[in-house]
């Protein structure tokens, strides 16, 4: 997968794109990780990327022409490297108003291959650039940030773990909280005994069946108590849900 970043502040990129899991990745070559300043882009003689808003009011907005023009660049690069016949890239806008990340939309992104995320500051877009230039418009949730680098770096991270040959076996994206709906029951290492708490007797019984169950229905009760709009749309036994109804009203059957 190749992913480019449009950003005025390329260098917040740096650390994250070298580090930890996404490095490797790209050390690996299962990703290919590039920014890019739109301001290289600009054509006005100061450099300018914003101007005032047409019928006035505050605050500034990104022009649409160097946006436009980086897009464009980063489109024939990538056609150059590839072949002229490669699928053209998703353009994913960061932006407060965009559709929330999900898990499922992470696993969307991570089917495609070239992916392109334009960054701004507290500045709006020129409504041209979201009607004619882009695919996509992400939000990472319900708070204000002062840019959408963070973001973008969240949802680059959600969609390459999701690569093939990225994670390990043991960091396996299958077990993770949200593939099967549910929260991750908890989890427990020695010492059997720490300051007087203990670990629950059934996860040093060594009988797997015992300890699948305690498991599925330490998710169920989690999720039930913490995220109860996402058992909604779990798929549950009759076994399961007479384990929900049990819990209702008794908080202390979690753990
Ligand atoms: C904050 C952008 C406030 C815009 C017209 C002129 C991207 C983000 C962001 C930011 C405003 C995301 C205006 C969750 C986020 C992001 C910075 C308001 C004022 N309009 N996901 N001036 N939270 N945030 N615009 O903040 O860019 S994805």
């Amino acid at each position: 997968m190749r992913i480019d970043v449009l950003t005025l502040f390329p260098e917040m990129f740096e650390g994250v794109f070298g580090s930890s899991i996404l490095g490797k990745a790209r050390d690996r070559g299962k990703v290919s990780l590039a920014t890019v300043n739109f301001r290289d882009f600009a054509t006005n003689k100061h450099n300018t990327v914003d101007d005032t808003p047409y019928g006035g009011g505050g605050g500034m907005v990104l022009k649409p022409d160097p946006i436009f023009a980086a897009v464009e660049a980063v489109v024939e690069s990538a056609r150059q490297a590839a072949s002229p016949e490669a699928k053209p890239p998703r353009v994913i806008l960061m932006c407060p108003q965009g559709e929330p990340l999900s898990q499922a939309k992470a696993r969307e992104l991570a089917q495609e291959e070239h992916l392109v995320f334009i960054c701004g500051h507290y500045e709006g877009y020129d409504e041209r650039i979201r009607e004619f230039l882009i695919t996509d418009e992400l939000s990472i949730g319900d708070y204000v940030l002062t840019g959408g680098e963070l973001p973008a770096m969240v949802v680059i991270d959600a969609v390459v773990r999701l690569l093939p040959g990225v994670l390990g076996n043991d960091r396996s994206a299958l077990h993770d909280s949200f593939s099967d709906g549910l929260l991750e029951y908890p989890h427990y290492t020695r010492p059997p005994e720490f300051r007087g708490w203990k670990v629950p007797d059934v996860l040093l019984s060594g009988n797997h069946a015992e300890i699948d169950r305690w498991r599925r229905r330490q998710s169920l009760l989690r999720t039930a108590k913490r995220r109860p709009e996402l058992l909604e749309r779990a798929e549950l036994s009759d076994k399961e849900r007479d384990w929900l109804e049990q819990a209702k009203n008794r908080p202390d059957l979690e753990r």
